[in-house]
């Protein structure tokens, strides 16, 4: 019994593990251990012997036992440490830098716009981009044949089918499906696409806001003092805006709207090229010919129409050299605009 104990002793000194402890255990005290075997054989005992012999066995196994326990919460201590040291935060590191989404400067410039004309009680409405001739040009008063539709322009998916090569389809859309041919108060932002090729100032996709006012007695005042509002929102308190007249098919008159130039007030510079004037959008009173072809009567009704250029006022808000930039997906680009801007609020 002796040489058992020392052997036990010896054999736990050696395990490292709980697993290791276990599978000892199993063998010394489990069930065809050398223990248990003892405690068998006394069956064929005297029972003076098995008094004896029982008692003997009974403190054999306490001690066993006991050394079993020590052994296992000196084991479980030391697991305990080590997941304790494994496991330790150095809660002074520098934490890992989280990489922020922004909004890309053109959608901030689209979001601007359409902000300022949510305010003056415009509803926001959106259309197809693949769309029907009929739309596109036909009802906006470019009949086949007209100069402007020149196919060499458009990307044509079939003769009747193209991709708009503005947002003003969906004016024409909006105007027809008006059960009433009541008041209309729209904007229309988008992607529209046209043939050219691309360079610093052109590009073959780019966004377009038309905005659409139909009522009794619009007229060219109410158009002025519209776009007057939208050019201080946009470009300063301090800008005032002027007139020159301009050809679209859509509207006569037909107006371009240049606003004072925000970079030098008016004085001449680099950005207004010695003008003191920024061109900025087209305009115009809807064309009698467009509420006809819409469902609208010339005679009840009248309308002013606009077309501003989200790239164009995005390059003269924030000094953006080429039109090009917005489209390439360099993240220093946007990245960039963001360090400027203050990043995304
Ligand atoms: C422009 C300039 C002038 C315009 C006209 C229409 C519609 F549908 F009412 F006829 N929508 N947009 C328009 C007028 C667009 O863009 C430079």
């Amino acid at each position: 019994m002796e040489e058992l104990k020392v052997e036990i002793e010896k054999k736990l000194k050696e395990i490292t593990t709980l697993k290791e402890w276990n599978d000892l255990k199993v063998q010394y005290l489990g069930k065809k251990g050398p223990i248990s075997e003892q405690i068998n054989k006394m069956a064929s005992l005297s029972s003076e012997e098995k008094k004896e012999f029982g008692k003997q066995l009974n403190s054999l196994k306490n001690e066993v036992n006991l050394l079993f326990d020590e052994k296992k919460s000196e084991l479980e201590k030391e697991e305990l440490e080590k997941r304790l040291e494994e496991e330790k935060i150095d809660i002074t590191l520098p934490a890992t830098k989280i990489l922020k989404g922004a909004t890309h400067p053109l959608e901030k410039v689209i979001d601007e716009i359409e902000e300022i004309f949510l305010s003056m009680g415009y509803d926001i409405v959106e259309g197809p981009e693949v769309e029907e001739d009929l739309y596109n040009f036909e009802k906006l008063n470019l009949p086949k044949g007209h100069p402007a539709r020149d196919t060499q322009d458009s990307f044509y998916i079939t003769e009747d089918i193209l991709l708009r090569t503005q947002t003003s389809p969906v004016q024409a859309r909006t105007m027809e499906s008006n059960q009433e041919k009541g008041p209309i108060r729209i904007i229309c932002p988008g992607k529209t696409y046209r043939r050219d090729d691309d360079d610093a100032t052109h590009s073959h996709q780019f966004t377009q806001i038309e905005g659409l006012v139909i009522d009794k007695n619009i007229s060219l005042a109410d158009l002025k003092g519209t776009l007057e509002i939208f050019a201080k929102k946009m470009f300063g308190e301090d800008r005032s805006i002027r007139f020159r007249p301009s050809f679209f098919p859509f509207t006569e008159p037909s107006i371009e709207v240049d606003v004072s130039c925000f970079k030098c007030g008016g004085v001449g510079c680099p950005i207004c090229k010695k003008t003191g004037w920024i061109e900025i959008l087209g305009s115009g009173i809807v064309h009698p010919n467009v509420l006809k072809n819409c469902g609208y009567d010339p005679e009840k009704y009248t309308g002013f129409a606009f077309g501003i250029g989200p790239e164009r006022v995005a390059m003269l808000k924030y000094g953006i050299q080429d039109i090009r930039a917005f489209y390439l997906n360099d993240m220093r680009f946007i990245e960039d605009f963001n360090r400027i801007e203050g990043g995304n609020e």
